[in-house]
C-alpha cells in the first residue's frame, strides 16, 4: 500500500485572475500532475459554494472583505464572492490532470458553515464523508497539496492526522494566502499536530 495524494482546491478562482487569486497558485499544477503517479489512490477538493454563502463578505452589510466576523462556530474571515457552484472560477485549473482522480469531494456547500477541511466543515463536527472513504479503502497515509497552503490544506492536514492519518504535506507543491503571518502559523500548528512538511 502506497499512499493517497489529496489535492486541495486548484481552482481557478485561487489562480492568478481568479476571485480570490494565491499568488503563484498556477505555479504548482504541474509538479501536482507529476506527483499523481507516486500515489494509489488520487482524490481532488473542490471548494463550492452556493451563492450568497456567509463565509462571502457581500452577505454581510458592511463588512470589509478580509475582515473576521464571529460565527456560531468561531471566527469567520470574510471573503470575497468565490468558487460559487458551477461557476468558471469554481472549474479546476485546466491543467490539472483531473482524469487521474478517484474521487472528488466537494465542500463548503452548506450556506451556514465554511468549509476549509477536506474532513469537516468549519464546526470541526459535519464531516465531509472523506474519512470514510479513505478507511474503507484501507489508505493510511496522505501527501496533501494545493491551495491555500495556510487555509484549507492547512486545516485538512490538522484535521487527518487528529484522525490518526499518517500526514505528510508538500510545501513545494502549495502556495499561501499569507495574512497576517498565516503561513507560519499554518507551518506550526501543523508541526504541532503531527504532520510532516515535506
Ligand atoms: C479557501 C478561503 C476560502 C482555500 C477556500 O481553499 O484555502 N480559502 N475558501
Ligand atoms: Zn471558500
Amino acid at each position: 500500500m502506497t499512499h493517497a495524494l489529496i489535492v486541495i482546491d486548484v481552482q481557478n478562482d485561487f489562480c492568478p485572475g481568479g476571485a480570490l487569486a494565491v499568488a503563484g497558485g498556477d505555479a504548482i499544477v504541474a509538479g501536482i500532475n507529476a506527483e499523481m503517479g507516486q500515489a494509489e489512490a488520487v482524490i481532488l477538493t473542490q471548494d463550492w459554494h452556493p451563492a450568497g454563502h456567509s463565509s462571502f463578505a457581500s452577505s454581510h452589510a458592511g463588512a470589509d472583505v478580509m475582515s473576521v466576523t464571529q460565527m456560531p462556530y468561531g471566527p469567520q474571515v470574510l471573503w470575497p464572492d468565490h468558487c460559487i457552484q458551477g461557476s468558471a472560477g469554481a472549474a479546476f485549473h485546466a491543467d490539472l490532470n483531473t482524469n487521474r482522480a478517484d474521487l472528488i469531494i466537494r465542500k463548503g456547500y452548506n450556506s451556514a458553515i465554511d468549509s476549509y477541511s477536506a474532513f469537516f466543515e468549519n464546526d470541526h463536527t459535519t464531516p465531509t464523508g472523506l474519512e470514510g472513504y479513505l478507511r474503507t479503502r484501507g489508505i493510511t497515509r496522505l501527501v496533501i497539496a494545493g491551495l491555500a497552503y495556510d487555509f484549507c490544506v492547512n486545516y485538512s492536514a490538522v484535521d487527518a492526522a487528529k484522525l490518526g492519518f499518517d500526514v505528510e504535506v508538500r510545501h513545494d507543491l502549495c502556495r499561501a494566502i499569507d495574512m497576517d503571518g498565516s503561513a507560519d502559523a499554518a507551518t506550526r500548528g501543523m508541526k504541532d499536530a503531527g504532520v510532516t512538511i515535506g
